[in-house]
């Protein structure tokens, strides 16, 4: 088992059937990544398995109760000690390529799934990193679990198909991915561009490096900003910028008029 990961949530159903579908349902049958479930309601201790309860002080919703969740997560950390408790929160560090890097070198993960307003906040002594997939708001955690399973199993050894590395990813040297064209040669009188047709290797590697760079400059400069080019992409990225040829770049205005 190359990666484990152990989901505390309320709604462990909601992991069953998209996390075994396609490429991680394989991954989980070969034995590269595991997913078990806990469900937090498990974990407490009155009749009515009370799971949250209204905030001190007053206020809208409720707040998930302390003792059900950190007796869930001493439950998985005394069977494995080299586990990693993540909280998935907007209040977390942005999650990106890297953050997903990083957490494929550790070999047990545990993820916290909130409901309602949150945690109480002394449940968060009990984790040892808070993180975010976006600046939107979720009504759980689980969809952000899922994100995070899948960006992160993806690069563990033998997920992807051996033909096919994560390392080869446009974001593996932080830029957009280049057009992608396949049959017909001919639709509709939009034709794919001739120098994919013309065999010439080297031809297709520099027109597929200038489209990356076109398109990551119109659409993602943030991203431009921080990728470490080599020499050979800065000069395409100089000719770019000097008028040569920028066109849509297959960007298309949403708000644009449809006809
Ligand atoms: N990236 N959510 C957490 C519960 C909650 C409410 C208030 C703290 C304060 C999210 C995200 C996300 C929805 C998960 C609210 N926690 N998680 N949940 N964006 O939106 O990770």
């Amino acid at each position: 088992m190359r990666m484990k990961f152990d989901v505390l949530t309320l709604f462990p159903n909601m992991f069953s059937s998209p996390l075994r579908e396609s490429i991680l349902g394989k991954a989980v049958e070969k034995g590269l990544i595991q997913i078990q479930t806990v469900n937090i309601r498990n974990f407490t201790l009155d009749k009515h398995q009370v799971v949250d309860d209204a905030p001190y002080g007053g206020g809208q919703g409720m707040v998930m109760k302390v003792e059900p969740i950190a007796r869930a997560i001493e439950s998985v950390k005394s069977q494995n000690r080299s586990a990693w408790t993540i909280y998935l929160t907007p209040q977390g560090k942005p999650f990106d390529q890297d953050l997903a890097k990083r957490l494929s070198t550790r070999p047990h993960l545990v993820l916290l799934c909130g409901r309602y307003e949150g945690v109480d906040e002394r449940a968060r002594e009990f984790i040892d990193e808070e993180i975010s997939i976006g600046d939107y708001v979720l009504t759980g955690g689980e969809l952000a679990a899922m994100v995070l399973i899948d960006a992160v199993s993806r690069l563990i050894p033998g997920v992807l198909g051996s033909d096919r590395s994560a390392e080869e990813d446009s974001f593996f040297n932080s830029l957009l991915e280049y057009p992608q064209y396949t049959r017909p040669v001919d639709f509709r009188g939009r034709r794919v561009p001739e120098v994919l047709l013309s065999g010439n290797h080297s031809a297709i590697s520099l027109w597929r490096r200038r489209e990356a760079i076109k398109r990551t400059l119109l659409r993602r400069p943030d991203l431009l900003a921080k990728a470490s080019l080599t020499d050979e992409e800065k000069g395409l990225l100089e000719e770019v910028l000097q008028g040569k040829s920028i066109d849509g770049c297959g960007l298309r205005n949403a708000d644009e008029e449809q006809k």
